[in-house]
């Protein structure tokens, strides 16, 4: 950018108008461009009818080293992450089944609201097998939240809390051999631009573990895209 350009684009963004920048900077920021396309998979019988149906299965890591962030976890390898990117794309007017596979541990939720399904089929979720509806708020390893907003043409929420792993079964290296998966099902509107984020407060340290990982995009956030 030239520097008269540059001038004149600090003069206009200056005051209020930084912050509205910043949001939209925020809102759009794409660090990661790898997306994650649904599976096809035919089509299912829905309290909306026979509809398209597609699959799409994640997981989340107690660090960086999953090869999601490039060689030896890139610039946060102690970051928690989901894999094995962090941007979805699904089709619209579809049923789709997600399957988290959680290799870490947790603690408490600030808010119990997070620790409820909400805006899946039946409101229910199924963890290794078993159907469930909530879980303890103290025994949460993440959430998978999807946040209706921006240019989203119709109201979408999707909110599932992933069950911690037992501290016992984190080993020192490499992953658990007892993961927590967690498999849900919700329908999609039109298409829209979608975010997703973590609502359980994964990011040590600063304020009230909501700053590190949870204030980076790509680990604990990312895109989540309804295509028509
Ligand atoms: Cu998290």
């Amino acid at each position: 950018m030239n520097k008269r350009i540059f001038a004149v684009l600090g003069t206009v963004i200056l005051g209020a108008g930084v912050i509205a920048a910043v949001g939209t900077y925020v809102a759009n920021a794409k660090p990661d461009s790898r997306l994650l396309v649904a599976t096809t998979a035919g089509t299912m019988d829905t309290p909306q009818g026979n509809l398209p149906h597609a699959t799409l299965a994640i997981s989340v890591y107690p660090d960086s080293l999953a090869g999601t962030h490039g060689k030896n976890g890139g610039a946060h390898p102690d970051y928690v992450t989901y894999g094995p990117v962090t941007n979805y794309e699904v089709p619209a007017h579809s049923v789709i089944t997600m399957t988290v596979t959680n290799y870490d541990s947790g603690g408490s939720l600030n808010n119990d609201y997070f620790s409820h399904v909400r805006g899946t089929i039946d409101g229910t979720a199924s963890l290794n097998g078993e159907t469930f509806s909530h879980i303890s708020k103290d025994a949460v390893g993440h959430t998978f939240t999807i946040h209706g907003l921006a240019t989203g043409q119709d109201e979408f929420f999707v909110s599932v809390p992933m069950k911690a792993v037992d501290d016992a079964d984190v080993p020192d290296t490499g992953y658990t051999t007892k993961p927590m998966v967690t498999t849900f099902t919700f329908i999609t509107g039109g298409p829209g631009d979608y975010v997703w984020n973590c609502e359980y407060p994964c990011g040590d340290g600063t304020i009230a573990n909501f700053g590190h990982v949870m204030s980076t995009m790509g680990y604990m956030s990312g895109h989540f895209t309804v295509k028509g």
